[in-house]
């Protein structure tokens, strides 16, 4: 039976660019999925769209000097671009701000209103007697009741990511000015969802084994707190009207609408073809109607894609509206660049325009999903990316594809040759390969993307290790149907992967596809026949190079520059917060402009950089630009440093250290162990062989555990530290005067 699905990537703020970890999360996997159930036949359907109202979207346009609307339509056309890029291949791809968008969504309200799951009240709300506003969710900031972080907001914690209720705030402060808010009374709507407590426990049990453990978990902690109504409704002017004669000045709350953005998009699909009734084809559960619903996410978007939309599908259920509940939420853990969450402000991020003018497509989706957070938090870092795209995607696979075509080039006609006895190895090779669509399937299916490259990586490395045994380039003159029976077993393996890999590296598989001389769209072939057999004599395509390996340099540029970048943030911020600095220069006391919770730094942000208005206010002088000069010294004194020039032979990260590194240095005389606490501005191994300034002289400290012997000389850019080094190379072990 074929079946049906919807699936959904979690729809993303019209805030700004996305970045590497919002790809792994949510929008990779579902793309691999997708290409994969075409390929076996499924009837799957993949929406997505922009989010775009929410307070953190009105908050960023009026930084940016934009109408929220103006704001929205320039990030809709830059994040589907990206998308586009990556080739992500979603069937419709909407925003929140179409008229369908608005018209679902009200009638979602009216309807689980009728049904009394949602209901009106009132409650004291933070309002800024300054702005003359009512401050809703992050244009009010406090610290954690949970976790007492700083900079939490009205509605999370960016911290420790606990769902907050802005009453329970410590010392709030407006973010638009700084004061502190009052309480006053205003009239809200209200989400009832103790009233789906049972239903949705029900649910849950039901699911077992088939969610992944981390969704389970987390969902279940929820639910053993006990559900409380939540308000559905914001005093603000950006977002979707209460549909209701007394709400004036009312919109609903982001969170409540965005989710209905994957029903409005469906509906917007079918309408745009003509066929106005067929979206609940995918969201409509009969007796004869089974459509699965998947939505990929991130895991900071579990409690409203496995608690809140589930409620709302139930509520509409319960008014004779048969909506379908998910099937599954496959969410992913976080993604983090070398060793820090991405963060944009902090210039710790990747530039998707460079970076895709540099390397293929391929070797992203590769690497992202070898490396995807499907258990456990992971993280992107430059050699992690170097070492998957050189040595499996070009070392194994495209380095495979390329000798045995260029091979049977050169001397097979350019043609499949003849296939005579595979031997034990070859028939061994066959069997597997028989199998591997099967096993690669099956992990895609249970959302395992990791295990299923493993699958299909070890498809091509059994290839290579059978033409090393059986050597068709040395048996070519003395046999020649041996030879080119491997070549031909090799031909086979390589059909199965070019089918078999096209969900994970679309352009490359193509590519591969063409040199073994088959036709069409490789994404077009049945995923079962993957393993029909090539035919001997067919004509291959010319030999290509699929894979281009990435040089160290290119690599080690890379990250020097991410490190640069930082610390030049650093020490931006840093001098816009100095009381000297022109007030033009000065960040507005607005948020930062980061679209995710979790994508703020690990790093707790200094006061001053989180609101410099208050910290110029209240906080004692901070320290000048310049330090004053210290007391003279004379000559004597200043002879009794021992300084030397060395060279960096060992550099690593001090394990659970903020920012050491531990260097082993060639001063001439010695090698010394020293300290430096430089890491936020090098990446160990771009150190190594550098020449810098020691201090040999200095008493021997202990830090973290490990004796430092001397210092590396350094000067500052921000906060960060930045080694000094000779202009030209000097001699290892000259002393500095
Ligand atoms: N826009 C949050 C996010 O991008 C939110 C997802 C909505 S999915 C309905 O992580
Ligand atoms: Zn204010």
């Amino acid at each position: 039976m074929t079946e049906r699905y919807l699936v959904t990537s979690a729809l993303p703020y019209a805030n700004g660019a996305i970045h590497f970890g919002h790809i792994v999360g949510a929008y990779l996997p579902a793309d691999i999925f997708v290409r994969y159930q075409r390929m076996v036949g499924s009837d799957v359907l993949f929406i997505c769209g922009t989010d775009e109202h929410g307070v953190p979207i009105t908050i960023n346009a009026e930084k940016a000097g934009l109408t929220p609307q103006a704001f929205v339509d320039r990030n809709h056309e830059l994040i589907k671009g990206i998308f586009e890029k990556i080739r992500i291949s979603f069937d419709h791809f909407s925003r929140t701000t179409r008229k369908v968008h608005y018209d679902v969504s009200q009638e979602f309200f009216t309807v689980l209103l009728k049904q009394g799951f949602i209901a009106e009240g009132s409650e004291p709300q933070f309002y800024c007697p300054n702005d003359k506003r009512f401050l809703a969710d992050r244009y009010v900031e406090g610290e954690c009741p949970n976790c007492g972080a700083s900079g939490a907001r009205g509605d999370e914690c960016p911290k420790c990511g606990s769902w907050l209720d802005p009453k329970t705030l410590k010392n709030p402060r407006c973010k638009l000015c700084g004061a502190t808010p009052e309480a006053r009374e205003t009239v809200q709507w209200y989400l009832h969802l103790e009233k789906f407590q049972f239903e949705l426990e029900q649910w849950i049990a039901s699911k077992n084994e088939r969610w992944k453990p981390n969704v389970l978990r987390f969902v279940r902690g929820l639910l053993a707190e006990g559900l409380h109504e939540r308000s559905i409704s914001r005093d603000l002017a950006w977002g979707v009207p209460i549909p209701l004669p007394n709400a004036e000045g009312k919109v609903l709350y982001v969170w409540f609408d965005a989710p209905i953005g994957y029903v409005s998009a469906t509906k917007e699909w079918f309408a745009s073809n003509g066929q106005p009734e067929r979206w609940k084809d995918y969201w409509f559960e009969t007796a004869t109607n089974k459509p699965k619903l998947i939505h990929f996410i991130g895991k900071d978007n579990i409690p409203f894609h496995a608690i809140v939309f589930p409620a709302m599908l139930m509520g509409m259920k319960h008014a004779g509206i048969p909506y379908v509940l998910p099937e599954n939420v496959p969410a992913n853990e976080f993604f983090n660049l070398e060793g820090r969450k991405f963060n944009k402000s902090e210039g710790w991020d990747i530039d998707l325009e460079a970076f895709f003018a540099r390397y293929s497509v391929d070797s992203l989706r590769y690497a992202l999903a070898a490396l995807s957070p499907e258990t456990a938090d992971s993280e992107f870092t430059w050699k992690g990316f170097q070492a998957r795209n050189n040595s499996e995607l070009a070392d194994v696979v495209g380095n495979l594809a390329s000798r045995v075509v260029s091979f049977c080039h050169a001397h097979f006609d350019g043609k499949v040759p003849a296939f005579g006895d595979p031997g034990a190895f070859g028939k061994q090779l066959l069997d597997e390969r028989d199998k591997a669509p099967r096993l690669i399937g099956s992990w895609i299916q249970r959302f395992e993307l990791r295990n299923a490259l493993q699958e299909w990586l070890h498809l091509a490395r059994l290839t290579n290790k059978y033409l090393e045994e059986t050597q068709p380039w040395t048996k070519r003159k003395t046999d020649a149907l041996a030879s080119g029976t491997s070549l031909h077993v090799a031909l086979r393996a390589l059909r199965t992967l070019a089918i078999t890999g096209a969900p994970f590296v679309p352009d490359g598989m193509q590519r591969l596809w063409f040199m073994l001389g088959q036709r069409g769209p490789v994404e077009k072939q049945p995923w079962d026949d993957a393993i029909v057999q090539i035919q001997p004599g067919t004509r291959l395509g010319p030999a290509d190079v699929l894979f281009p390996k990435i040089d160290d340099a290119v690599i080690d540029e890379e990250i020097r520059l991410l490190h640069v970048r930082a610390a030049a943030k650093t020490s931006e911020v840093a001098a816009r917060t100095q009381p000297g600095a022109p007030a033009s220069a000065r960040p507005r006391p607005a948020p930062d402009s980061t679209r995710h919770e979790h994508e703020e730094g690990a790093r707790k942000p200094m006061e001053s950089e989180q609101n410099p208005a208050v910290a110029a206010a209240t906080a004692p002088p901070v320290s000048p630009a310049f330090a004053p000069i210290k007391e003279q010294i004379d000559y004597e004194l200043f002879s009794k440093l021992d300084l030397r020039v060395g060279r960096i032979l060992e550099a690593e990260v001090v394990p659970k250290s903020k920012n050491l590194l531990r260097l082993k240095v060639d001063i001439g005389i010695e090698t010394r162990q020293v300290l430096a606490g430089i890491s936020q501005c090098y990446a160990p191994a771009s150190l190594i062989g550098r020449q810098v300034v020691v201090l040999a002289n200095l008493q021997p400290r202990k830090l973290m555990g490990l004796e430092s012997q001397g210092m590396v000389l350094a000067g500052h850019l921000g906060d960060a530290a930045v080694i000094l080094v000779p202009e030209k190379e000097a001699t290892v072990g000259g002393i500095v005067k």
